[in-house]
């Protein structure tokens, strides 16, 4: 078993891997990378750190082969909270404890930072001229559930002011939105390890477990988290009416189901072997995350 303190400080040497990598793709080509890089800077690179995870677990040795697609990953998932942050989508104007991108930088600037990220992350997919094939199922994998089968998709349900307040359409949107996304930060990681189709089938499949109940803590975190911690503003849904899981079912039957998540998650990860422990700290992390 890891303990609390290992946990913390695996992501946060993983933290410091990503962190520098990224550093490096924003050198100095133009004025628009530092623009970017403003809104990347900042997060808890939960995504790029479950992929090194799966690709090491997976017995991938040189951590170069996976960093580009993982540092990839957090510049769509930065994307996207700098257009889920303009007026027209969730309008608010405080992300990684700082001015979000529209605030600082204006309206224009921000749609036009977060599509160079968009597109920017293609780009370090394809770097290097090794496992080619491993690169196009990866990237693959990832304009699947970054498209209209997942985020965007996830988004445009979640702005609809048509839902259902069922236990079905809040799984639809937890889904498209964050889950299909966390699952295949690991499953991409698998892939870059050359893993077989059944050990990427299965992390996959655990992964969408983890990336509901990423979604449960985020959500109980807007009703109790507080704004200097979490770095962006709480109390959002509420006052926007979001269908969240504490919405349909409170927060004490939110922590229950995010609990029951967390064991599936961590029952599919231990059909995998010791090699995939990690995983068990990682899906704890996230159960009991406060930011
Ligand atoms: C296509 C115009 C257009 C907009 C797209 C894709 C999108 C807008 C929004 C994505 C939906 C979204 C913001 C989902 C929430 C996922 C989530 C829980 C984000 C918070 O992630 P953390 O906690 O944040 O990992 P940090 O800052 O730590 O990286």
């Amino acid at each position: 078993m890891m303990g609390n303190n290992e946990i913390t400080k695996y992501l946060a040497e993983k933290k410091k891997i990503v962190d520098s990598a990224i550093k490096k793709y924003f050198a100095d080509f133009n004025p628009l990378f530092e623009t970017m890089y403003y809104s990347v800077d900042g997060g808890k690179r939960i995504r790029p750190i479950l992929a090194i995870a799966s690709f090491e677990s997976c017995g991938g040795k040189n951590i170069e082969t996976i960093l580009p697609i993982a540092c990839g990953l957090e510049l769509i998932h930065t994307y996207s909270l700098i257009h889920d942050d303009l007026p027209a989508m969730d309008n608010d104007d405080f992300r990684r404890g700082k001015e979000s991108a529209h605030k600082k930088f204006g309206e224009a600037m921000a749609i036009l930072s977060g599509d160079g990220l968009f597109a920017y992350a293609f780009e370090l997919f394809t770097e290097g001229a090794n496992l080619i094939n491993e690169k196009f199922a990866a990237m693959k994998a990832v304009s699947e559930v970054v498209g209209p089968k997942g985020i965007v998709y996830g988004q445009v349900l979640d702005i609809s002011d048509r839902k259902e307040l069922s236990p079905k359409a809040l799984r639809k949107i937890h889904l498209n939105k964050t889950a299909k996304f966390i699952a295949v930060a690991v499953k991409v990681g698998a892939i870059m390890a050359q893993s077989p189709k059944d050990t990427i089938d299965v992390l996959y499949n655990a992964g969408l477990y983890l990336g509901i109940l990423f979604q449960y803590t985020d959500d109980i975190l807007d009703v109790i988290g507080e704004k200097n911690k979490l770095g962006k503003t709480p109390g959002k849904d509420v006052a926007s009416s979001k269908l969240t899981a504490p919405a349909l079912y409170g927060i004490d039957g939110t922590r229950f189901r995010a609990k029951r998540y967390a064991e599936l998650a961590k029952i599919k990860f231990s059909t995998l072997g010791d090699n995939f422990r990690i995983f068990n700290a990682l899906t704890d992390f996230i159960l009991t995350r406060t930011y």
